[in-house]
Order: structure tokens, then C-alpha cells, then sequence
């Protein structure tokens, strides 16, 4: 991950480059505006959770994994922010687990699904849907309630990743399976999701990957069995504790950025 200077051994370079690749999208018109305040707050919550991932982050994401295999007709939304910071991965998850691939945007104009689209096929995507539109998530008066009948609309298991609670909630309501990626592990999402991840996209996308890599094999009941043992309000019960009793809390300086602020 080199498309930005920033020397790889910068304490913070992975949430500069995070930064970096944000800017980009907004500048290609992928990204809205907002999308840097999102990742604002997102940037927030890893500065407290030390920017690592949590053994139970890991967990989640091995549970999504299996989740992913299990599925009949697994979708992975995708949003400006993630098109901008993980277009690759996002592509690689879809190959390692037959996932199609669907835009579904908050600030919706055929301009940026136009563009988005592009940028995923860019990073080797083969089929992208989202633009078709031609079904409702019920429940929903804004844009996400826009999707592909054949895609999230018929879909079992999704993963929303960076996603505002309304849609979150709705699909719920619908009778989906949900895998959430969100650093706050009190958002509306989060806390409606079958499987949430509390971790920085940017790690949790690869996570998922890996493991669905290594879980290719298995027999449906270890898939099971996997789905089974997660257990969804330990691991945000987890991050929460992680966030209120880390080494930030304790002074211990884990997250000192006093390289960052003399940029
Ligand atoms: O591209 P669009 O038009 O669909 O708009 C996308 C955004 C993200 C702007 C829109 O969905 C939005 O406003 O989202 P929210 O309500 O700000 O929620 C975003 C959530 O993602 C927040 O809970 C953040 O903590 C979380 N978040 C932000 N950046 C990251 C993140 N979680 C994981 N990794 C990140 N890098």
C-alpha cells in the first residue's frame, strides 16, 4: 500500500494513508462530502481502540466469513467511503466468497453509482450492481431504499459496512442476515447487526477475506458451528470495554500522534 508518500514507518501511516485515499475519492467524485466527516468519527473511535484489531474484531470477522460461505445469495454494499478505501478488497472478499457486488448510496446521483462502478471494475470487479434500482428495501423514504431486486433485494446475508442505522435497521426488519463493519460499537448499526465487526474497514475487509480463504473447505456444520459460537453482544460489549479502558485511559500514550500534528 504504497499510493500515497507517506513513509511506511510513520506511527500513524495507516490512518494517513486512510485520510489520503478519502481526499482522493471526494476529488474522483466518489466519496461525498460527508463521507470525510464519517470518517471523522470512524478515525475517532480507532484512535481509542489503539488502531488494532480486537481478538474479538477477529472473531466477528471469522463469523462473517462463514457467514458470507453459508449464504445462498450474499451482497456486500458498497458506499462511497468504501469504494474510496477499499475497492480491491472489496473485490477480493467477493471472489473468496461469491459475493456479488452492489452501490447503494446515502447521497445518491447517477453521476457517483456511474463513477463508483467504474472504479470498482478499475479494481477488478466483473459485474456491479446497484444501477438497475428496480427494487425497494420496504421502510426507508431515502435513497438506500433504492436497490437491485436481483441483488441486495433478493439477497439472505449483506454486509453494510460504514452504514447509517435506518438502513441497517430496515434490513434487518427484511429479514436479512447482517454483517456491519463499524468502529462505534454503539451505533444504530452495530447494535442491530447478526454479526458486527468494531474495526477499521481497512483491517476488517482482508480479515474477512483471510478467513473465508481458510474456511473454503469446511463442511457446512464447522460453517455452522462458527456462526453459532459467535456471540454479538460479548464482542461489542468487548469494544466498548476496550474504548472506556484502554491504554488512552490510563495515559500510557499507545495513540501518542505528536508526529501527526507536526504535518
Ligand atoms: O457514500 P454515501 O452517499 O452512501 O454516504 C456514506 C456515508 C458514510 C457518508 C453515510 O453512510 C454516513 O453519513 O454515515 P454515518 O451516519 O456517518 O455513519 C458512518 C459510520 O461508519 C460511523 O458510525 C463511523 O464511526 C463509521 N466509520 C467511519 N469510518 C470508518 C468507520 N467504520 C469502520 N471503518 C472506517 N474507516
Amino acid at each position: 500500500m504504497s499510493d500515497v508518500e507517506i513513509p511506511e514507518d510513520h506511527p500513524r501511516y495507516e490512518s494517513l494513508l486512510t485520510r489520503h485515499r478519502i481526499e482522493a475519492g471526494v476529488e474522483k467524485g466518489i466519496t461525498s462530502k460527508q463521507g470525510l466527516i464519517a470518517q471523522g468519527r470512524g478515525e475517532a473511535f480507532d484512535y481509542l481502540l489503539g488502531e488494532q484489531t480486537l481478538p474479538s474484531a477477529d472473531e466477528a470477522a471469522r463469523a462473517a466469513a462463514a457467514q458470507l460461505l453459508l449464504a445462498e445469495r450474499p451482497v456486500l454494499s458498497v458506499n462511497g467511503n468504501v469504494a474510496a478505501l477499499v475497492p480491491g478488497e472489496v473485490v477480493a472478499l467477493a471472489d473468496a466468497t461469491g459475493a456479488a457486488i452492489e452501490v447503494n448510496l446515502f447521497n445518491r446521483t447517477a453521476e457517483r453509482m456511474e463513477r463508483i462502478a467504474d472504479h470498482l471494475r478499475e479494481h477488478g470487479a466483473e459485474e456491479v450492481l446497484g444501477l438497475t434500482a428496480d427494487g425497494r428495501i420496504p421502510g426507508l423514504s431515502h435513497e438506500r431504499a433504492k436497490v437491485d431486486a436481483e441483488g441486495i433485494g433478493a439477497a439472505d446475508v449483506v454486509l453494510v459496512p460504514l452504514e447509517d442505522g435506518d438502513r441497517a435497521a430496515a434490513l434487518a426488519e427484511a429479514g436479512k442476515t447482517e454483517v456491519v463493519i463499524d468502529l462505534n460499537p454503539g451505533s444504530r448499526s452495530a447494535r442491530v447487526a447478526d454479526v458486527p465487526i468494531v474495526d477499521n474497514i481497512i483491517r476488517a475487509v482482508p480479515a474477512i477475506t483471510r478467513h473465508a480463504q481458510d474456511l473454503a473447505d469446511a463442511p457446512r456444520e464447522e460453517l455452522q458451528y462458527v456462526v453459532d459460537s459467535f456471540d454479538r453482544e460479548e464482542a461489542l460489549a468487548d469494544a466498548e470495554r476496550a474504548i472506556r479502558e484502554g491504554s488512552f485511559a490510563d495515559g500510557e500514550g499507545e495513540n501518542d500522534d505528536s508526529v501527526e500534528s507536526a504535518e
